[in-house]
């Protein structure tokens, strides 16, 4: 597996969920959850037009959090698409809204100096040819119900409509830097009706083949159930660097702000800002980056609570992002309750106790030439680590959210 180089030098990424599911305000496996009809979830259609919708504002709120790539859902599971599609009238464009959501995404993320990246959904339940199977929210209904509902429906036509709107999407919208497929599976519970081949019934090669040629240099991540170029934990932080067959693999986690992808009002479990630094931390002293999702509202704006997240995160990343862009793991070993991180010669430890921890570093002892605060940047009066760092942080002013990064400039590690 491998990544072009600002993949792993940026770190920090925003992931956009946004559809119809973002009026209902509930989920965006709301359609699922609900067990909707595709004719009564079409009422959110005839209804979607975010009036308040500034993709220019988003991609402000992502580069001032210290993000420098931003994925948007082109179409989630729900089939709705963002973009102009010449395959179905389920657009965006054929909305109240009336707009190509995505071309207007693409030119203010690039107008900002990110990099672009789509999200895109194999599973569509919306699209007539799609098999009724295990996943889908009919899975419920009589076996009767579910065989007619599948009676005329070409898998073979659905995967023709798939490559299509991958197609339109990598050659209509300029360069592409990133592509998130979100995912194949096999369906055991109904193989006879769906075939339940998995990535063979999404053509999943000649998928990955088409990706490859329209946007040459583009990052796929690994959920076409094929290798991809990094691979994808899922709300959850790896405890040590990745790897596949013993070899250290590019890795990216995505995490959400309240355990919901969509936008949902009435969540209250937000992860503080100093919860969500440490994960971006602990992610790149492991060579992994970050991809943090907001869900827009229903009218195309960030909710209050997740622009005050963004902004809490950018504060810190404004005085430490030198311990996270174009950084990486450490040659030396963390002590308990704190992280490594290292750009060049730059040691940064990352205190997540502070100030409940003495910080033993006796590993360190002989190999730092001297020490300085990154947090004000003041010359930390010791040349010399010494190995109880707490005795020489003691009283230091006001903290950052739940961590405090020096710089320590490392002499030549015996390594
Ligand atoms: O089912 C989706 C889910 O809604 C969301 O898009 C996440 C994001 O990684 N991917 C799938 C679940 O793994």
């Amino acid at each position: 597996m491998s990544v072009p180089a600002w993949f792993t030098h940026d770190r920090f990424g925003m992931f956009i969920h946004w559809g119809l599911y973002s009026l209902p305000a509930r989920h965006e496996w709301v359609m699922n959850r609900e067990r909707r009809t595709v004719e009564d979830y079409e009422r959110y259609f005839a209804r979607f037009e975010p009036d308040l919708y500034d993709p220019r504002a988003w991609a402000r709120a992502a580069k001032d959090a210290g993000m420098r790539y931003v994925v948007l859902t082109t179409k989630h599971h729900e089939g709705f698409c963002l973009w102009d599609s010449k395959l179905t009238d389920y657009t965006a464009v054929h909305a109240p809204i009336g707009r190509d959501l995505v071309r207007e995404f693409t030119e203010a993320v690039r107008a900002e100096g990110l990099k672009v990246g789509f999200y895109h959904s194999l599973i569509d339940w919306h699209h007539p040819d799609f098999t009724v199977d295990g996943h889908h929210p009919r899975r419920d209904d009589s076996r009767e119900e579910i065989d007619r509902l599948n009676e005329g429906r070409d898998m073979a036509r659905y995967r023709a409509y798939l490559h299509g709107q991958v197609e339109e999407l990598l050659t209509n919208y300029g360069t592409v830097d990133y592509l998130f497929y979100d995912f194949s599976y096999r369906d055991d519970d109904h193989q006879d009706i769906w075939g339940g081949k998995g990535a063979d019934d999404w053509g999943a090669k000649e998928l990955l083949a088409l990706t490859r040629r329209l946007q040459p240099g583009i990052v796929v991540n690994d959920r076409l159930d094929l290798p991809g170029d990094f691979v994808t934990p899922e709300q959850y932080q790896p405890d040590a660097p990745m790897e596949i067959d013993g070899e250290p693999v590019p890795w990216e986690a995505c995490q959400t702000l309240n355990g919901s992808w969509g936008y949902d009002r009435d969540n209250k479990n937000v992860k503080s800002v100093e919860l969500l630094v440490r994960m971006l931390i602990d992610g790149v002293s492991k060579n992994g980056n970050m991809l943090l999702n907001v869900g827009p509202t229903g009218r195309g704006e960030f909710d209050p609570v997740a622009l005050a997240t963004l902004e809490g995160i950018g504060e810190w990343m404004r005085r430490h992002e030198r311990s996270i862009r174009g950084a990486g793991p450490a040659a030396f070993t963390a002590p308990p309750d704190a992280r490594l991180t290292q750009r060049g010669d730059r040691l940064y430890l990352h205190l997540f106790t502070w100030p409940f921890e003495h910080v033993h570093l006796a590993g360190l002892a002989g190999k730092v030439a001297y020490a300085q605060l990154l947090h004000d940047a003041s010359e930390v009066a010791f040349r010399e680590i010494d190995p109880d760092l707490k005795a020489s942080l003691t009283g230091m002013g006001g903290q950052p959210p739940g961590t405090l990064t020096l710089t320590l400039p490392v002499v030549r590690p015996d390594v």
